[in-house]
């Protein structure tokens, strides 16, 4: 099964973010090489940060090579067995409500079918949930009470054809870099659109915005409450779709009139100006071509389903939906985000977009041929590891998710893997906060290697093929479920061979006594052979015999899924907005950073990914910062009755004052307390279970640190008991920065402990001041670099790292080195243009001699002039060095 396929390259679809851009890709023992995919519908071509850096991920470092039961590295046939004989005890004494799935978006439609099929078909429970309960079940849920179906009505040019778009508590030019630079291309291309982003804090998204609305976290429902209410009295409403195509008008109405009775209600709750709101309001009305794209910052509330439920009302009283330039559209995360839910990943949910209705079960168990086909909704994630906390599921099988850092509660949920029976693991990485609580832990092939589909935000069906053999024993994940299936003795219901007769069956179950019913239909695709799913070209659902080519835009005929096919108007009552405490703590944003990709197990590894954002960050405003005592660049402990983070103060103008806005990347193996999700109260939206987790609470309060130190090494450092410390990837060496609360005595035996004794070690102390530096150098070559005393520890760190691509150091390095070259201290700041390795001084200095604008910068410095992804940050930078020249 791992034969070499190394000729390239092929096309495939990138493994991060939901936009599901083509990639050709090639790979050899020199190395990869990954350019964007001109033919991809896509991205035609282009490739974000995180996308064109995806060759530098295949180099095996970090991999998960073989199975290991009991901490033993094993055979396959040895793990298979334990995996199959620790589930069948399990079942056999507590029944199959103790053992569950916990899968993900990242897994391959192919992957998850089979999941789904082992656990609800032929285990005969619906214990299986998905990290997309984390990230889109307010969006299926609201979907669902609107169209009668879990369905994403329009495409991605929509929003290019729009005169508005409207971004609600998305931040895309970070999270959907490519489809922003799509947005970006079109704005130019037409200046009378406008944009309005939504969101508590001033993000990149912002720089393409004509309009800002900062609202209080989580009064997104009353805002668009009232905009149902406006239209209604301005004549925007579409009266015949209304009549024609919809119910519920009028309790919709209804409850929005009494949750936003006026402008000005509407602007007190949010905590906006009644101008911002009429603004917005206004142009809502004016342009008919509205697209409204949402992301976590709607769907992360515990009012999520109604905030997703708020937006889908008025586009439907508007008429604004199934037209070319019009619709709602729900921004997905990861990359098979869709594909798990046309599986039915979801513990609500059954395969092909069915309900759990009888009628489905049914329907289920003869296309299956089983019995034992789950007839009651599952735990949804935070429910199903509460489960495993309470003793109740006693067997869990986590794959392609690290629920110990992204799920709220983080901690419970890592000591309740800690105390479960049976915990197995499949991850492509050996060491993450979720692999260290497992008994058996399966290696799965990784991106570049597995072979199969998935579904972008715009439905468009892409295929990931492979260009490189999995390294060691890994295998794809629906062979591990298949063989481990097979062990239970559901063999005829897992025969699979290829990637290619699961997708088969699972086409043919979407046409399966469909008749219509269901808007998943791709049943034109059950008849591929092996060579023809081979050469799928990119596809939108439905594809079936009406619609042979796919379809680029649902609902334009204006019927919907539902019984009647009506659409249906939701009635979201008046809401309590998430506020911070009474004790002066603050509503605590999370989310993600430009660069990283979830829990780092991926990105973290790469330096060109690193220097964006090298630390865990707290940002907030400088008033809170100044009431809290937090100085930009000092730490932070952010802490509540859960659990206490670590992290750099960032004070930031663009935040809402009264949050801080903390990402959710870094993890165990990156830092020493940095997983926000550890501060996260399990609060869920009541309809979608999916939690808040941008609306926590915490006090943050200065970190005492005694001590600050830089610590650069070409191995990986044990910093076990040092308070603070987080981990960057350089080229050639590990950059980390570390903090304590109490000096240690002697620092000398401090990195003797640490780094070892071995090498040629250059060394200054200053024991008066407390402050430590030495180097270590081995046959000429740097090794290790520490400096080590009070307060920030101020050194070129561009260029230390850079003295570890030398194979040795002349004199002149040598004697410099202790310095740290501080004289020429060129001070670099985190990198702005990832891709050339540009900073915010450099780009400062190119505006001082004369650039005007992101283009002349990117002449100079080339930065911006790849992916693109920095474009937003550099016109920033540039915008606010003029203005500081003309000040
Ligand atoms: N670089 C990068 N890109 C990614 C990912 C990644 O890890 N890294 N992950 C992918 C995945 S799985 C997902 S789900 C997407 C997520 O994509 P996004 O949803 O765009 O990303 P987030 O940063 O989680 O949150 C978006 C915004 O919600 C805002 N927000 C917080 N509270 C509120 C509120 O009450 N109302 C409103 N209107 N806004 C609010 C936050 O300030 C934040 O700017 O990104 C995908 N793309
Ligand atoms: N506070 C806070 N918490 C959040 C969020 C937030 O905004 N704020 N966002 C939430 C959202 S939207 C999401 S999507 C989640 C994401 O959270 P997670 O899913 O926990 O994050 P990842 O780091 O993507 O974890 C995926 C794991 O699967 C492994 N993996 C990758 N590919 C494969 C594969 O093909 N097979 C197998 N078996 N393993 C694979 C990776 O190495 C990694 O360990 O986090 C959620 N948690
Ligand atoms: S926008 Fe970037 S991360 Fe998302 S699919 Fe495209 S290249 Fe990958
Ligand atoms: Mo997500």
């Amino acid at each position: 099964m791992s034969e070499q396929r190394e000729a390239g390259p092929v096309r495939t679809t990138c493994p991060y973010c939901g936009v599901g851009c083509g990639v050709r890709a090639a790979g050899g023992p020199e190395g990869a090489a990954v350019q964007g995919d001109r033919r991809h519908p896509a991205n035609a071509g282009r490739l974000c940060s995180k996308g064109a850096a995806l060759a530098d991920t295949l180099d095996d470092r970090g991999r998960l090579l073989r199975p290991v039961v009991a901490g033993q590295e094993t055979d396959w046939d040895t793990a298979l067995d334990a995996v199959a004989d620790g589930l069948r005890t399990v079942i056999d004494r507590h029944g199959p409500e103790a053992v569950a799935l916990y899968c993900s978006g990242q897994l391959l439609t192919e992957d998850y079918y089979v999941a789904n099929k082992l656990v609800k078909g032929y285990l005969g429970t619906a214990n299986i949930d998905t990290n997309s309960r984390l990230c889109m079940a307010s969006a299926v849920a609201g979907h669902k009470r609107a169209f009668g179906a879990d369905a994403v009505p329009g495409a991605y040019a929509d929003a290019e054809e729009a005169d508005l778009v409207v971004l609600a508590g998305s931040n895309a030019a970070w999270t959907h870099p490519v489809w922003f630079q799509r947005l970006q291309a079109a704005r130019k291309a037409n200046p009378a659109m406008q944009v309005v982003v939504i969101d508590p804090r001033r993000t990149a998204t912002c720089e393409l915005a004509d309009r800002h609305l900062a609202l209080a976290p989580g009064t997104d429902a009353v805002l668009w409450n009232g905009l149902l209410v406006h239209p209604a009295e301005s004549d925007a409403f579409e009266a015949d779709f209304l009549r024609g195509h919809t119910g519920g008008v009028e309790e919709a109405l209804r409850a929005a009139r009494a949750s936003a009775p006026s402008i000005s209600a509407v602007a007190e709750a949010c905590g906006l100006s009644a101008a911002e709101v009429a603004a917005f309001y206004a142009a809502f009305a004016a342009n008919e071509r509205t697209v409204t794209a949402f992301s976590q910052g709607v769907n992360q509330s515990e009012r999520g389903t109604d905030q997703v439920s708020a937006i889908l009302n008025v586009h439907l009283a508007t008429g604004r939906i199934g037209r070319p330039g019009a619709g709602p559209f729900s921004l997905t995360g990861q990359p098979n985000a869709m594909g798990g839910r046309e599986v039915g990943g979801l513990a609500n949910q059954l395969a092909a977009h069915m309900e759990l209705t009888p009628d489905a079960v049914d329907r289920l168990a003869r296309f299956w041929e089983t019995e034992a086909v789950a007839d009651e909704p599952g735990p949804k994630a935070v429910e199903l590891f509460d489960r495993i906390a309470e003793g109740r599921i006693k067997a869990v099988w986590i794959m392609a998710t690290n629920p110990a850092v992204s799920l709220p509660d983080a901690d419970r949920v890592r000591a309740a893997l800690g105390d479960c029976e049976l915990v197995v693991v499949s991850d492509c990485v050996a060491r993450t906060d979720t692999t260290a609580t497992a008994d058996i832990l399966l290696p799965a092939a990784a991106w570049g290697e597995k072979d199969g589909t998935v579904t972008n935000s715009e439905r468009c069906i892409s295929r990931q093929r492979p260009f490189r053999a999995p390294p060691g024993e890994a295998r794809p994940d629906w062979w591990i479920m298949s063989r481990v299936a097979r062990r239970l003795g559901f063999g005829r219901g897992f025969p699979y061979e290829s990637p290619a007769a699961v997708f088969r069956e699972h086409a043919a179950l979407s046409g399966f006594e469909n008749h219509g019913a269901r808007p998943f239909d791709i049943s034109a695709l059950a008849g591929l052979s092996d060579a023809e799913y081979d050469a799928l070209e990119p596809v939108q659902w439905p594809v079936n015999a009406a619609n042979p080519r796919g379809t680029a835009r649902l609902f334009s005929d204006g019927v919907f899924a539902t019984a009647d096919g009506r659409a249906r108007l939701v009635p979201v009552e008046a809401e309590r907005p998430a506020g911070a405490g009474s004790d002066g703590s603050l509503v605590l944003n999370t989310g993600r950073v430009r660069d990283q990709w979830h829990t780092m197990t991926r990105t973290g590894d790469v330096a060109r990914l690193s220097e964006h954002s090298p630390e865990p960050y707290a940002a907030l405003h400088p008033e809170d910062a100044a009431a809290l005592g937090l100085a930009d660049g000092a730490l932070a402990r952010l802490a509540n009755d859960r659990g206490e983070v670590l992290a750099r103060v960032r004070v930031d103008v663009g935040q809402r004052p009264g949050s801080v806005f903390v990402p959710f990347h870094w993890s165990g193996p990156f830092a020493a307390r940095g997983r926000v999700d550890a501060l996260v109260a399990p609060r869920l939206d009541a309809v979608s279970g999916q939690p808040a987790s941008k609306h926590a609470t915490v006090l943050p309060e200065p970190f005492a640190a005694a001590w600050e130190g830089l610590l650069l090494s070409r191995r990986p450092v044990e910093l076990d008991g040092v308070p603070y410390w987080a981990a960057a990837r350089r080229i050639a060496c590990w950059d980390y920065r570390l903090a304590g609360g109490e000096a240690p005595a002697d620092w000398a035996a401090w990195r003797r402990e640490r780094l070892g004794a071995q090498g040629d070690w250059l060394e200054l102390r200053d024991p008066g001041a407390g402050r430590y530096r030495a180097a270590c150098l081995v046959d000429g070559r740097l090794e290790a670099v520490l400096f080590a005393g009070p307060g920030a520890q101020a050194a070129d760190r561009a260029w230390l790292s850079g003295l570890f691509e030398q194979a040795w150091l002349d004199p002149g390095q040598r004697n410099a080195l202790l310095a740290g070259r501080l004289e020429e201290g060129a001070g670099t700041g985190p990198a702005v243009c990832a891709c050339f390795g540009v900073d915010a001084a450099q780009i400062r200095e190119a505006v001082c001699s004369g650039a005007v604008d992101a283009e002349a910068v990117g002449e100079r410095l080339g930065a911006g002039t790849n992916c693109g992804s920095c474009l937003a940050e550099v016109r920033e930078l540039v915008r606010t060095s003029l203005a500081e020249e003309t000040a």
